[in-house]
């Protein structure tokens, strides 16, 4: 089956955390992103671009994908006829980097694609499980004890799995604290690339603290650095940032940077290239587990998808949409299984409905472009 791109819409939107979240890059309370739809014949299909306010875990920013995704991406499937969102990746091959604003695009076509076919995106992903494990990624908090509270909450709403994001000054003191009061909790901890190599007594002080994993924690352009890191440790190292496409995958894991990768459709351009990195790793023994960007309804019905392939063997950033946003953009809303896990979407496309005057309320601008009238906004 192949579908005519008809025409498309960007909505900047800002939507409010219910408590901001610290990272080793800054604070955020305003979410902002891209929501995108696209639509062909009497079909819609509905993306979300994860790009933020702030250039800090990616370059990219809301703006920048307004402007890739208005005058460069939406140009390049308006008016074209194509038979699967795979496609995608060769028809922008030429446009480089800005894989976020990429990913969110391909992902409105999954969505075309599936109601067209009457398949959920996990099935067309190759997903194995109706639901899958989760944690929840804790923000940096103000102190030790705020810590061991936020922590002690989310482990009464059901969650089994914990990330903490560290920074130089929160970091050691924070995580003994926690495993002294939660031995056996599944803990691991992300730096968000906020260390140098200088740093390595830090990781070799957390070390015996039965962590699962330690992401990202050096620079994301320094393989190097992380193989000499890795070598001194026997947690394992997962990278995040570093990892853009397979072939970061590859070397990262034949130098042995890593013994883990987070697996985020945003940050490697689409879901195209999420399952080929989740292929190859699996198929070399590596786990992986999949990241979040604090998505709305739209890209968490997505990430539910792409984590219920069978590689996705450690839980993921997938929180309930009640941790996240007091209104959401998408229903219905995800919920916690008593197991710590929450249930993958099995309706066609990304399973949900999205709420089209939830994005005009929270939208900033809106464009709209149509295959008659390709070019800049
Ligand atoms: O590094 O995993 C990260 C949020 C924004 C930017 C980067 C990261 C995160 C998270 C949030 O950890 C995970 C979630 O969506 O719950
Ligand atoms: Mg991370």
């Amino acid at each position: 089956m192949t579908l005519r791109i008809e025409a498309a819409d960007l909505w900047h939107i800002s939507i409010r955390l219910k408590g901001s979240f610290e990272t080793s890059f800054g604070v955020e309370l305003d979410r902002e992103a891209i929501v995108i739809r696209v639509r062909a014949d009497t079909l819609a299909g509905w993306g979300e671009c994860v790009a933020g306010a702030y250039p800090g875990y990616s370059y990219e920013t809301a703006r920048t994908a307004w402007h890739v995704l208005g005058d460069f991406l939406l140009p390049a499937v308006l008016g074209v006829s194509i038979s699967g969102a795979a496609e995608l990746p060769s028809l922008v091959q030429r446009i480089r980097g800005h894989p976020l604003a990429k990913a969110g695009l391909e992902m409105a076509l999954w969505d075309l694609f599936g109601h067209a076919q009457g398949k959920s995106l996990s099935l067309l992903l190759g997903g194995v499980r109706d639901r899958v494990p989760v944690g929840v990624s804790v923000g940096i908090q103000p102190d030790a004890p705020a810590l061991l509270g936020a922590v002690h909450a989310y482990l009464g709403h059901g969650y089994r799995r914990v990330k903490i994001k560290i920074r130089p000054g929160a970091d050691l003191d924070r995580v003994q604290a926690l495993r002294e009061a939660f031995p056996i909790l599944p803990l691991q901890v992300d730096a968000n690339s906020a260390y140098e190599l200088k740093d390595a007594g830090i990781f070799e002080a957390m070390d015996d603290l039965n962590l699962l994993l330690i992401e990202q924690p050096l620079a994301e352009d320094d393989i190097l650095d992380h193989v000499r890191l890795q070598a001194l440790l026997k947690t394992r190292l997962c990278l995040d940032e570093t990892i853009l496409t397979g072939r970061h995958a590859l070397q990262a894991i034949e130098a042995k940077a890593c013994g883990v990768i987070n697996i985020k459709a945003a940050r490697v351009g689409g879901f195209t290239e999420a399952v080929h990195i989740h292929d190859l790793c699996r198929a070399r023994g590596v786990p992986v587990w999949c990241g979040g960007m604090l998505e709305t309804g739209i890209g968490r019905a997505a990430n539910l998808a792409l984590a219920s392939l069978p590689g996705f063997v450690l839980p993921g950033d997938i929180s309930a949409s009640e941790r996240y946003y007091a209104e959401d953009l998408a229903y219905p809303l995800f919920t916690l299984n008593s197991d710590s896990t929450i249930d993958v979407p099995s309706a066609p496309g990304l399973g949900i409905e999205v709420d089209p005057r939830a994005v005009e309320r929270f939208s900033l601008r809106h464009a709209e472009l149509r295959a008659s009238a390709k070019g800049p906004i």
